[in-house]
C-alpha cells in the first residue's frame, strides 16, 4: 500500500514523468521527421541529379541517395530561393555534395532539343503556385558551381493554388540552339508553404541543327520527279550508301 502511494506521488516521478515526456517528444519529432522524409517528390525522367543518386547511377552522392525527394528549400527563385553555388542542393548542407559541379561528375541524359516531357513522381502533392524549367546558357562553364545568371527560363506552368496528381507531366521546349552537356534546373512552388523544391537534370543535348551541320552535304544525289507528296531520288553514282532524309518546311 504505501508503496503503492509512493510511486503514484506525482513530486516524488518527477525523474520518471520528465523521462517520458522527453521520450514523447523524441518519438514525436522522429514522426515529423519521418513525415518530412517522405514527403515531396522529384524528376523522374528525364532523372535527375537526385533520382540518379538514388538509383545508384549518380555515386558518392551522401544521404540524398535515401532522400532524393528532399531538396526543399526557400522559394521565389531566381529573385529568392537559394544562394548561388547552392540551387542544386537546394541550398541545403545535407544535400551540399549535389553543388559539386564538373563536366564529368554526373551521370547525363541523352537529349534532343524542342519537345520533351519532364515528369515530375510526388511522395505528397502540396498544393502549388508553379512549376517552372531552366537551362545553362550557352557560354556556362561546366566546371563552375551554377549561380542563378547561368540559368534562363524555358517553360512554366501555373497552377494557381491547386493540388497536381502524384504524377506530374510538362511538355516543355526544350531550346535547340545549344548542344553538348547543360544542366536543366525543375522548380516546384508549393503554394501554402514558404518553400520550393528543386530538381537539377544533366543532359547532354544532341540537336538536329548540329547534327546536320556535322554531317556531309550530299553529293551525287539528284531529284528527277517531284509531286506533291513523293520526292524522288536518284543516285548518278551507285556508290552511295548514305541515308539522307529530305526536309520540307523542316518536316521529314
Ligand atoms: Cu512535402
Amino acid at each position: 500500500m504505501i508503496q503503492t502511494r509512493t510511486l503514484l506521488n506525482p513530486f516524488k516521478s518527477v525523474p520518471f514523468l520528465a523521462a517520458f515526456a522527453m521520450t514523447l517528444l523524441l518519438a514525436l519529432i522522429s514522426v515529423v521527421f519521418a513525415q518530412q522524409a517522405s514527403a515531396h517528390g522529384y524528376i523522374e525522367s528525364p532523372k535527375s541529379r537526385s533520382y540518379k543518386c538514388n538509383q545508384l547511377i549518380n555515386v558518392n552522392c551522401g544521404q540524398v541517395q535515401y532522400n532524393p525527394h528532399d531538396l526543399e528549400g526557400l522559394k521565389g527563385f531566381p529573385a529568392a530561393g537559394p544562394a548561388d553555388g547552392q540551387i542544386t542542393s537546394a541550398g541545403r548542407g545535407t544535400y551540399s555534395v549535389l553543388n559539386t559541379q564538373t563536366a564529368t561528375r554526373w551521370d547525363k541524359t541523352t537529349l534532343s532539343g524542342g519537345q520533351n516531357t519532364f515528369s515530375w513522381h510526388l511522395t505528397t502533392a502540396h498544393a502549388t503556385t508553379n512549376w517552372k524549367y531552366y537551362i545553362t546558357k550557352k557560354n556556362w562553364d561546366p566546371n563552375q558551381p551554377i549561380k542563378r545568371s547561368d540559368l534562363e527560363l524555358f517553360c512554366t506552368y501555373n497552377d494557381g493554388g491547386a493540388k497536381p496528381p502524384m504524377k506530374v507531366n510538362h511538355t516543355c521546349n526544350v531550346p535547340t540552339d545549344r548542344t553538348g552537356y547543360h544542366v536543366i534546373l525543375g522548380t516546384w512552388d508549393v503554394f501554402d508553404t514558404n518553400n520550393a523544391f528543386y530538381q537539377a537534370i544533366d543532359v547532354n543535348l544532341t540537336n538536329s541543327v548540329s547534327a546536320l551541320e556535322s554531317s556531309s552535304t550530299p553529293g551525287n544525289i539528284a531529284s528527277i520527279v517531284q509531286s506533291l507528296n513523293n520526292v524522288a531520288l536518284n543516285t548518278v553514282n551507285t556508290n552511295i550508301t548514305s541515308y539522307y532524309e529530305v526536309f520540307h518546311n523542316t518536316t521529314v
